[in-house]
């Protein structure tokens, strides 16, 4: 008998919806390098004012556009400041470490925020034996921590000490449609507080391919040249921004729904015996739920779930994170919960 899978790994398996395929066939195309394509012109521009920055450089990746933000603000032998648990530290393969050559300060922060005190505490003075700053790194929404918002409070504080200290900031704001929703902000109004921002459109926003960075002119200048060394300068790539035009456009039409459903499963999880959420930090569509009291290891419960086509990955010993997006409907919801009960309760 074939099971009926729920997808709760993560936004990046949402399919692209049929207009984006549709749109595909009929984009405008032209050799990207020379930008000659006028779809990819257009997605960069959209992105560029979204955003409220000077221009916006198209991607194949979350990791490539920080990677390019870390190469094009820094220079080899500087370190950079960033949350411990933030994806660039811990999901990028020491990219920035073996291609931009800096070293990484991480710092604990709060909920993903790193205090002020700790990040002012981390910045190099002037001495001999220091690296210089070269950069501060943020995440919002922050993956690790739930998917947690950074508020634009917080934001601004770390950008204006960034600022008095002559120190750029880099946002990686992979999922910052979700934090703009969260916070009942647009996008641009959280942009505000960095110097260059990376967003993708292959997450919760369902584009099959892509992620844009975003800054001044002058840094998507030099950053659009690091892609090339990177080999990420592409040609008739109008493609994959067809789609991320239509996610850019449209994806206020599922997102709110993602989070609600994320709400739905972190209340309903609650009512699983051994079973623990903050659902006070359930912002956006990222779940952290601790298991530790089912008695149950992550990896039975993993395997078991999957056996019953309920997916989702481990964070450690004792959580698993479940990811709600455009694939997941409030059925699939009531539907994890019955099962995970019968795993937890019945065995
Ligand atoms: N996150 C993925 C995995 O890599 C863990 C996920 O399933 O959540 N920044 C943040 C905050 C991210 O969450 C991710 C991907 C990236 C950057 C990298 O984006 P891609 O996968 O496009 O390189």
């Amino acid at each position: 008998m074939e099971i009926n899978v729920i997808d709760l790994r993560s936004d990046t398996v949402t399919l692209p919806t049929a207009e984006m395929i549709e749109v595909i066939g009929k984009a405008k195309l032209g050799d990207d390098v020379y930008r000659d394509d006028e779809t990819v012109n257009q997605l960069e521009k959209m992105a560029a004012e979204l955003m409220g920055k000077e221009a916006a450089l198209f991607v194949p990746s979350g990791t490539m556009g920080n990677l390019l933000a870390v190469i094009t603000h820094t220079a080899p032998g500087q370190e950079v400041i960033l949350e411990e648990d933030c994806h660039i530290y811990l999901y990028e393969v020491a990219g920035i470490a073996r291609l931009a050559g800096v070293q990484a300060k991480p710092i604990k922060g709060i909920d993903g925020v790193m205090p002020l005190d700790k990040i002012k505490g981390a910045i190099r003075g002037e001495n001999i034996h220091f690296p210089e700053t070269g950069l501060i790194c943020l995440e919002n929404s922050h993956n690790m921590s739930g998917g947690t918002v950074v508020s634009l409070e917080k934001m601004k504080d770390i950008y204006d000490l960034a600022k008095a200290q002559g120190i750029p900031l880099h946002l990686d704001g992979a999922r910052i449609f979700n934090a703009a929703l969260a916070l009942s902000v647009e996008a641009k109004e959280i942009a505000q507080y960095c110097d260059s921002l990376m967003f993708c459109l292959s997450k919760g926003l369902s584009a099959p391919i892509g992620s844009m960075l975003a800054g001044t002119r002058d840094f998507i200048e030099r950053a659009r040249k690091n892609r090339k060394m990177l080999g990420g300068g592409m040609r008739q790539v109008g493609v994959l921004a067809a789609p991320g035009i239509v996610a850019l456009q449209q994806w206020q039409q599922w997102l709110p729904k993602d989070h609600e459903n994320a709400r739905l499963l972190a209340r309903d999880l609650n009512t699983i015996k051994g079973v623990q959420v903050d659902v006070g930090k359930v912002h956006t569509n990222i779940i952290n739920a601790d298991f530790y009291g089912t008695g149950k290891t992550v990896s039975f419960l993993l395997n078991q779930m999957k056996d019953q086509g309920i997916w989702a990955n481990g964070k450690n010993e004792r959580m698993i994170r479940f990811v709600t997006h455009r694939g997941i409907e409030e059925q699939d919801i009531v539907d994890t919960i019955k099962i995970l009960k019968d795993i937890i309760e019945e065995s």
